[in-house]
């Protein structure tokens, strides 16, 4: 039988190009850490990235956090959407601005697909402002569904893609 504490080790990636990105980031970094049943934070460096999809918008900040914890995937999930409205997030406009938002990537080697949350995250293996960051903390040969992150990042470019904190 899986024990249910044991603790899974998770990838989130975070995002905003909407009032104060970067303070966004941070905070939305603080108050996953304050979470119970978070542990051993790792956040990668933060990366001006140029928006994918509508062009009309605010370039994004983007960062990867790993961490610990013994919530299950569904327990994170309510807690991240719980840090994204408290922070503003109005889930209106499809692929349009947003002053936060919190993805799970990786959830453990789990493959979930709830109507709610689907992990590994459906596009992450073609975003570079999510691979790249990912690699920054994470092993090359963490496994993305069928692909390693290191043969991921290979096939795709850095493009409008840069470090703004170390
Ligand atoms: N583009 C970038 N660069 N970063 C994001 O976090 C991001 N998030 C989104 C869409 C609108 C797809 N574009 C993005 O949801």
């Amino acid at each position: 039988m899986i024990d249910s504490q044991t603790p899974v080790e998770a990838y989130i990636g975070l995002g905003s190009n909407l009032d104060n990105p970067v303070a966004n980031l941070h905070s939305a970094y603080q108050a996953i850490c304050a979470l119970n049943s978070v542990t051993s934070p790792v956040l990668s460096p933060l990366y001006s990235s140029k928006p994918v999809g509508p062009q009309d918008q605010p370039d994004y900040v983007n960062a990867v956090l790993r961490i610990n914890t013994s919530l299950s995937a569904q327990q994170l999930l309510t807690e991240l959407q719980q840090i994204e409205n408290a922070h503003g997030r109005v889930r209106n406009i499809r692929w349009g601005a947003r002053t936060l938002d919190l993805d799970i990537l990786l959830f453990g080697n789990e493959v979930i697909n709830d109507t709610n949350l689907i992990v590994p995250h459906v596009e992450m293996a073609n975003r570079g402002f999510v691979l790249y960051p990912l690699a920054d903390i994470a092993p090359s040969d963490l496994q993305i569904g069928q692909s390693s992150l290191a043969q991921l990042l290979a096939a795709c470019p850095a493009d409008g893609l840069h470090k703004i904190t170390e």
